[in-house]
């Protein structure tokens, strides 16, 4: 049995013992809305978007080149690379830590080879040789939960109990990664701090369910720390009557202040300064002023 040494990680510092979340600021990479650019457009205007919401006060940016909207079909690997890579490099020295949204296990060795911090994987290592690939570094991961596939998840969600479904998968997966690192690590409890969890909101999941799950975050977060994606999505869309994502910033800024309120360690939003200021706000009125 050979051990691997267990290392804090980079972004062990950043989220022990915090009374708020971090905010991760949201970086999508598609060629969709550069037509005439091409690659060096669209890694432009990625790396553009990311070094703003750094200014607007992202603690940290998860970068993405796949989508993993609902519906959304596959994207080739070299493609994923090629979008993903170029942006990586040039935010390696925009000081806040990088996370790679991938499910691909070559991505991520690559990523993490040029300096991410984080892999944040909707599939929780799924793909054969995920596990490998980050076992051993001092990366941390975000093991989400997902029912079924991006193109096809929302078309029947079923669940039983939802929360009690979610809860050992998300469990289960974070005692595999730690086995892959040797179960000498697992005796120590040990790596176990660079797991984070996340119910994966509108993953294959209908309006009630993501209820339930928002209600059971105390719950979850009792595992590990937890993400929560909630921004624009169409839950926010259901509970405000706004049918078109942009117009949902209100709505996001509240759930994102709930999702702290019940423990998020970190929330996943693309409008930075606004949940920012609203945290801000909150966390002076608890109590935990600064
Ligand atoms: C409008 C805007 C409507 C965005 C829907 C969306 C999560 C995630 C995504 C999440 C983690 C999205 C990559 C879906 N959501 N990663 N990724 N947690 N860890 N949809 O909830 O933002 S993409």
């Amino acid at each position: 049995m050979t051990t691997v040494p267990s290392r804090p990680g980079r972004m062990s510092a950043l989220l022990a013992g915090r009374p708020w979340p971090l905010v991760m600021g949201i970086v999508n990479i598609t060629p969709d809305s550069f037509f005439d650019g091409g690659r060096h457009a669209s890694t432009a205007a990625a790396v553009g978007h990311a070094r703003r919401l750094i200014e607007e006060g992202a603690d940290l940016i998860d970068l993405g080149g796949e989508s993993t909207r609902p519906g959304a079909g596959p994207v080739p690997p070299e493609e994923e690379m090629a979008r993903v890579l170029p942006v990586l490099e040039a935010l390696r020295n925009a000081g806040v830590p990088l996370s790679v949204d991938t499910r691909r296990p070559t991505l991520m060795r690559a990523a993490l080879a040029a300096g991410a911090a984080m892999i944040n994987d909707v599939s929780a290592l799924r793909e054969p040789g995920a596990i490998e690939a980050v076992a051993g570094t001092d990366a941390s991961v975000c093991l989400m939960h997902m029912q079924g596939e991006p193109r096809t998840m929302q078309q029947a969600p079923r669940y039983g109990d939802v929360v009690a479904e979610v809860e050992p998968v998300v469990r289960r997966v974070a005692d595999v990664v730690l086995e892959a690192r040797g179960a000498a690590c697992v005796a120590a409890g040990s790596g176990r701090e660079r797991i984070l969890v996340d119910p994966g909101f509108g993953f294959g999941k209908r309006f009630e369910d993501n209820l339930a799950l928002a209600r059971a975050l105390p719950r979850l977060a009792r595992l590990a720390p937890v993400l929560v994606g909630l921004s624009r999505k169409s839950m926010i869309g259901v509970m405000t009557g706004r049918t078109a994502a942009a117009d949902r910033l209100a709505g996001s800024v509240a759930a994102a202040l709930w999702a702290a309120r019940q423990g998020a360690a970190i929330v996943r939003v693309h409008d930075v300064a606004a949940t920012r200021d609203a945290l801000a706000v909150w966390r002076q009125f608890e109590g935990e002023g600064r």
